[in-house]
């Protein structure tokens, strides 16, 4: 059962309550891959089920617009003298709402309507708000679109500098959400000097890497770090600006009052509380193993023919082709998530097929290692994901419900933060 109470959720609102537990024991029952998610701690959980929420703090510690803020600003403060000291920053906004207002804030700062924005285009694993064309920072920006090579399916730096040259982008975005590589923040940054734009670093999948020290940090190479604190990270849903002390103030400003009213207490709360627990000693074993598993997951995978994009992964997260197996991208989910394995259909490079039905799968160990999975596991769920891919493909149900069980079995020995197995 869910471990912080829903006593009073029970009592006011028992459809709520009962789809609160439901999605509880949903989380505990399935091996979770999607790559942007993971099991926040229960300390997490009470920080942004707080109290906070009732509060309003439009402005910054000692500078707000509302009274009231004995408590507020000590925690915003809190927050980002954590985030300083984590990352090694010297300015850090906490207020921003998610990733694609940390990301807007970014160019509000930074750009005027209709400038260039330089970014790794969607398909190849960037994200939409560095400048895809349905995103507003796609039509209100003039958006060049970097790829990655079709032969390795790695970003190629020299020919990110060419178009860098040719395009003249005042704003280079490097980072995405379907990397398996890792980032070359300091060939990104001499490409950004050397045409006069600022480099924004989009850490939002790798900031847990990088804060337990298992990905190279963009400090000192980028002007502006963007993250969310949900993913690799294991914080609430959120959002953190980082950057040096120049671009303080603009950062600042494009936060609020440009793009956002007050901040909401309770995830900076929350964020503030993730930030610590990164900083214990713990977490950097925490993110190497996410690593480690992410590699054994992917040799296990190989091993049983799968075509991972770039060949394997530096860090969390693993993307399949699956056109070597006769299915689709969609129709496997669906099929994984009935058997009790949760990820997410994804585009590969060079997709042939449409976005809303691609081509690949997109995994990531953040979650699994949380539940406490080693190394030692992977061939384990690798075995599931082929049974059931290759059932999907048949047309074959019967399996589903049988590897469901053999998860839900398997999965009990390793306890979810957040649940209680005793009422
Ligand atoms: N939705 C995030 C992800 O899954 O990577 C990106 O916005």
């Amino acid at each position: 059962m869910h471990e912080t109470s829903i006593s009073h959720l029970q009592g006011r609102d028992p459809e709520v309550a009962g789809l609160v537990e439901a999605e509880a024991r949903r989380q505990y029952e399935k091996i979770r891959l999607i790559a942007s998610e993971n099991y926040v701690s229960p300390a997490v959980l009470e920080a942004t089920g707080s109290v906070l929420t009732n509060k309003y703090s439009e402005g910054y510690a000692g500078k707000r617009y509302y009274e009231g803020q004995q408590n507020v600003d000590p925690i915003e403060l809190l927050a980002i003298g954590r985030a300083k000291e984590l990352f090694g920053v010297e300015h850090a906004n906490v207020q921003p709402y998610s990733g694609s207002p940390a990301n807007l804030a970014v160019y509000m700062a930074f750009l005027e309507p209709g400038d260039p924005v330089m970014g790794l285009s969607l398909p190849m694993g960037g994200h939409l708000t560095h400048g895809w064309s349905v995103s507003a920072t796609g039509k209100w920006f003039d958006p060049v679109r970097y790829d990655v090579r079709a032969d390795t399916g790695r970003v190629d730096m020299d020919k990110v500098r060419d178009l860098a040259l040719k395009e003249r982008p005042k704003l280079i975005w490097c980072g995405g959400t379907a990397i398996p590589r890792t980032i070359d923040f300091p060939a990104f940054a001499e490409i950004a000097r050397e045409v006069g734009a600022v480099l924004a670093a989009d850490i939002a999948h790798i900031a847990g890497l990088i804060a337990g020290g298992a990905h190279p940090s963009p400090v000192g190479h980028a002007d502006v770090i963007t993250t969310t604190t949900h993913k690799t990270l294991r914080g609430p849903r959120g959002a953190m600006i980082m950057s040096t002390a120049e671009h303080a103030k603009a950062i600042d400003k494009a936060v609020f009052p440009g793009l956002q009213g007050g901040p909401h207490n309770h995830t900076t709360a929350a964020i503030a509380v993730a930030l610590r627990e990164a900083a214990q000693r713990d977490f950097s074993g925490y993110a190497r193993q996410i690593v480690a598993n992410a590699g054994a997951l992917a040799a296990a995978l190989l091993e049983r023919g799968y075509d991972l994009i770039s060949g394997g992964t530096d860090n969390h997260l693993i993307l399949i082709d699956l056109t070597n197996k006769g299915i689709a991208g969609k129709p496997a989910a669906q099929a994984l998530d009935r058997a009790g394995i949760e990820l997410n259909y994804n585009a590969v490079p060079f997709d042939p097929r449409k976005p809303f039905d691609p081509s690949g799968l997109r995994l990531g160990t953040a979650a699994i290692t949380t539940r406490g999975l080693g190394e030692a596991q992977m061939p384990r769920v690798a075995a599931w994901i082929d049974e059931v891919v290759q059932a999907a493909a048949k047309g074959d149900e019967t399996v589903v419900d049988r590897v469901a069980a053999q998860i839900r079995e398997f999965l009990a020995s390793y306890p979810m933060p957040g649940w209680t197995s005793t009422p």
